[in-house]
């Protein structure tokens, strides 16, 4: 059988010119396989409390479609890191519609489910809205001794107490993390004053204003010396300046760029233990391609910065 030839073929329809596989980078039965693969990519297509712009449910649809198409090699690495460490594709967890509350219950309990089979491997969740953030954050904080600190990659806070009369909205998403975990956000633009006023009296929460982020670096020394040594890396595809990144429920101006920001992770992966990552909030544009492909790429070079000392070596 040919290398992507879709498992379960009758053998004399393999060499017939099929299509990638539907995974994560296009990766087969082989390179995708889940007990050789140190990256596991969970897709949570869950959409409830979105306040404005509404599509993250299709968000890690795009995300995978589009990684099909992104190139194998990394020039950085000069190596295929996607062949070299594996990366496979979970199904999509279908949460429960009867609220957000009982969702992101389900979704505590499966998420601790799937980070107990992974064992060692490099869990990413591809959301779906930021409230689905919190309960991974919890159940990982239940794993490890030492205190978390959460990366929080976003143009907003989420540390309002409750937003549009539910505490598991995106909005407050960060709010219930602060109780299990520290926060730095970083590339922060728009937060209401209530926010400021959390953030200052909350030891565990650092501000990063992304209006600090363009003189020079400085910023990545203050937001790594937030971090703790045991780190999870949440993603809100948002943080990103919207020239680069328009399809997001609340899209914001000024915020990161691609080169810079990629220069902070790699940074991030090689001075803290990043444990697992979530990347959430792309809501694709019918026709635009090139976010979509931003965030697969941005999900690649994240799983690649996880195991940079593996393929430098
Ligand atoms: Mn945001």
């Amino acid at each position: 059988m040919g290398p992507s030839a879709p498992p379960g073929l009758p053998p004399e329809l393999a060499d017939l010119p099929w299509e990638l596989p539907y995974s994560f980078l296009g990766l087969d039965e082989v390179g995708g396989a889940f007990e050789s693969s140190a990256g596991v990519i969970l897709p949570v297509p869950y959409e409830s409390t979105t306040s404005w712009g509404s599509g993250t449910r299709r968000g890690p649809r795009a995300i995978i479609e589009s990684s099909r198409h992104v190139e194998l090699h990394d020039q950085e690495f000069d190596c295929e890191p996607g062949s070299v460490v594996g990366v496979h594709t979970l199904p999509s967890l279908e949460l429960t519609r009867a609220g957000p509350e009982p969702a992101m219950k389900e979704l505590g309990r499966a998420y601790g489910r799937v980070a107990d089979a992974c064992g060692d491997r490099f869990l990413v969740m591809l959301g779906g809205e930021h409230s689905i953030s919190s309960p991974a954050v919890l159940a990982q904080a239940t794993r490890h001794e030492e205190r978390l600190t959460v990366l929080q990659m976003d143009a907003h806070a989420d540390l309002r107490g409750e937003f549009e009369g539910t505490r598991d909205s995106h909005a407050s998403a960060m709010t219930r993390v602060l109780e299990r975990a520290d926060v730095c956000a970083v590339g922060v633009r728009g937060v209401s004053q209530e926010e400021i006023d959390v953030s200052r009296a909350s030891s565990g929460s650092t501000l990063i204003w992304a209006d600090d982020m363009w003189e020079d670096d400085t910023w990545m020394d203050r937001a790594l010396d937030a971090l703790g040594p045991k780190v999870y890396l949440t993603f809100d595809v948002d943080y990103f300046d919207p020239s680069l990144v328009p399809s997001t429920g609340t899209p914001e101006p000024g915020g990161g760029d691609w080169y810079r920001t990629l220069r902070f992770l790699k940074r991030v992966f090689a001075e803290r233990d990043v444990i697992a990552a979530d990347v959430v909030e792309l809501a694709p544009t019918p026709g635009l391609h090139a976010p979509d492909f931003l965030v697969a790429k941005l999900v690649y070079k994240i799983i690649s910065y996880r195991f940079q000392r593996r393929l430098t070596e």
